[in-house]
């Protein structure tokens, strides 16, 4: 394989020593370039901040500050609001052939860049080799495949019918103004760009803020758009702490709508607090707690390293990840010894090295709601696999926890609550109708997998599953890696807000708003 190969997040280690290669070229740049103080970006002048400095550490090593970046508060939210609605006229008055030109450009800069990002997310944020890549390479295909929904619609302008033969009727999509773009840590770059990069494209400027825990992935997507030849002010850089300008962002009055993948907690603040004066568009991705079917038909090896694969991969902190599995009880003890001997032969470590796939959680309190969630686990059911925190070496320098499978009783809250760590509930149903019923009764939805060898049941399945992303028999992924054109990823209920999803055909149009142009002939 060479790196002409595109890396998914569904890809395997195999023949890739061009790409280990290259990669470990990158990491050593990456390391070298650590220890810098960033200002914030705003209209692409280096603003200081006004708090103490945030140090970016690596989760792999909580020694390793990889930058320190500035502190923004109201005053530089202000003042980026401001720049971002000053830049915003002269692009939304651009034609949209310009504005699709320059994020094409952002995406040919993030291939030709994508191992310093891969190696850059791989030390920020604790990502395998292969999860970064694909992070980079998903953050490309994101823009293009964006941009392929401005030219399929001629920039959304359309005709419209005629009620009298003088008129002359056309129905256009128009920006809003002001997005305020929040992202989590997890898909630092992927979820930053996609949501960003939308937003821009329909003619919106965004005040961005990257998760505290990844801003330097935040920084080098400030940079490409800029590189691209993005005008100053489209992209307004600001990093600081949740608690100083999380809320001070969607709360200005200057701010026309908020993008925001995170937490179901914070999404409903900013959903109810956001629409004070009037309603405020609010794109939300909001987590899940992702249930894989296994029925008594089902391939039990695929069925193991599908869920193995969803629960494990990113250490489950991804929105998407398989958290629990509800399996026939007919073939229970089957599925469990396979997803066992299969977990046990993960191999765990520092995530940048060749090979490793699990490595630390991001931070110390995600430790701690491990240790709870196991603690709670023990009470309630059983550790089939796991349940430590890692020691020795290595895991003594970083947040590291064992992947852990837990069997317990269906009323167990182990069920409902996103944890985002790695532990995957298992627990036996008596057939489909009630797997689907404990699927469903979960507040969140936004993915979903079954296993099972009955057309019927996955019929089925995907009928009655309150899920916007379902899979069946994805040995690759019990519930993750959508793709862009590929998977659109809908969070139904709890896990989103608007019915329409990132990677999917209607995302772009959600970031305007509709004008219809009657024109009399005279
Ligand atoms: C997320 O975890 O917030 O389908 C979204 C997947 C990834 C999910 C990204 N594309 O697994």
């Amino acid at each position: 394989m060479t790196t002409a190969t595109k890396i998914t997040y569904t890809s395997t280690s195999g023949d890739l020593d061009d790409f280990h290669h290259r990669f470990d070229t990158a990491l050593a740049k990456v390391r070298a370039a650590a220890g810098a103080t960033y200002p914030n970006l705003i209209g692409d002048e280096p603003v200081a901040g006004s708090g103490e400095l945030l140090d970016d550490r690596s989760p792999i090593d909580a020694s390793v500050v990889l930058g320190r970046f500035a502190s923004a508060g109201p005053a530089e939210v202000d003042l980026a609001v401001r720049r971002a609605k000053e830049a915003q006229r002269g692009w939304a008055r651009r034609s949209w052939q310009d504005r699709v030109g320059i994020l094409r450009r952002a995406a040919r800069l993030i291939r030709e860049r994508k191992y310093d990002l891969a190696a850059l997310m791989a030390l920020e944020v604790g990502k395998s080799r292969l999860e970064a890549m694909g992070d980079a390479e998903e953050s490309a295909d994101l823009i293009d495949y964006y941009c392929g929904q401005v030219e399929e619609t001629d920039g959304f302008v359309r005709a419209m019918g005629r009620i009298t033969p003088a008129e002359r009727n056309i129905d256009v999509l128009r920006p809003y103004g002001v997005f305020v773009c929040i992202a989590p840590f997890n898909f630092p770059l992927a979820l930053s760009t996609g949501m960003s990069s939308a937003a821009l494209m329909a003619g919106n400027a965004v005040v961005y803020k990257p998760s505290e825990e990844a801003p330097w992935t935040g920084l080098r997507l400030a940079e490409i758009y800029r590189d691209a030849g993005l005008p100053a002010g489209l992209f307004n850089f600001l990093t600081g702490r949740r608690e100083t300008i999380g809320d001070a962002l969607w709360q200005h009055p200057g701010v026309d709508g908020v993008v925001f993948t995170g937490s179901k907690a914070v999404g409903l603040k900013i959903h109810a607090g956001i629409s004070a004066r009037w309603i405020k568009p609010c794109l939300m991705e909001l987590g899940g707690k992702n249930a894989a079917v296994v029925t008594a038909s089902a391939d039990l090896d695929a069925a193991a390293e599908g869920v193995m694969r969803s629960a494990f991969s990113l250490q489950n902190q991804k929105c998407s990840a398989t958290s629990r599995v509800y399996v026939d009880r007919t073939v229970a003890r089957p599925f469990l010894d396979r997803l066992v001997e299969q977990t046990r032969a993960i191999r765990m470590g520092d995530p940048t090295e060749r090979d490793v796939f699990f490595g630390p959680v991001i931070n110390q309190r995600s430790v701690e709601r491990f240790e709870g969630a196991v603690a709670q686990a023990r009470r309630e059911g059983a550790i089939a696999l796991g349940g430590e925190r890692l020691r020795g070496g290595i895991f003594d320098k970083g947040h590291f926890v064992a992947p852990t499978i837990a069997t317990l009783p269906l009323a167990s809250t182990l069920y409902r609550e996103e944890l985002f760590v790695p532990l995957v509930a298992v627990g036996e149903v008596g057939g489909l109708d009630e797997a689907i019923a404990e699927s469903n009764a979960a507040e969140y939805g936004l993915t979903a997998g079954i296993f099972s060898a009955d057309r019927k049941e996955v019929e089925r399945f995907f009928d009655e599953i309150e899920a916007g992303v379902c899979y069946a028999n994805k040995r690759s992924g019990a519930t993750t890696g959508a793709w862009p054109g590929a998977q659109a990823f809908c969070g139904w209920k709890g896990s989103g807000s608007t019915g329409k999803g990132g990677c999917g055909p209607y995302y772009v149009a959600q970031f305007l708003r509709e004008q219809n142009r009657t024109v009399i002939e005279v």
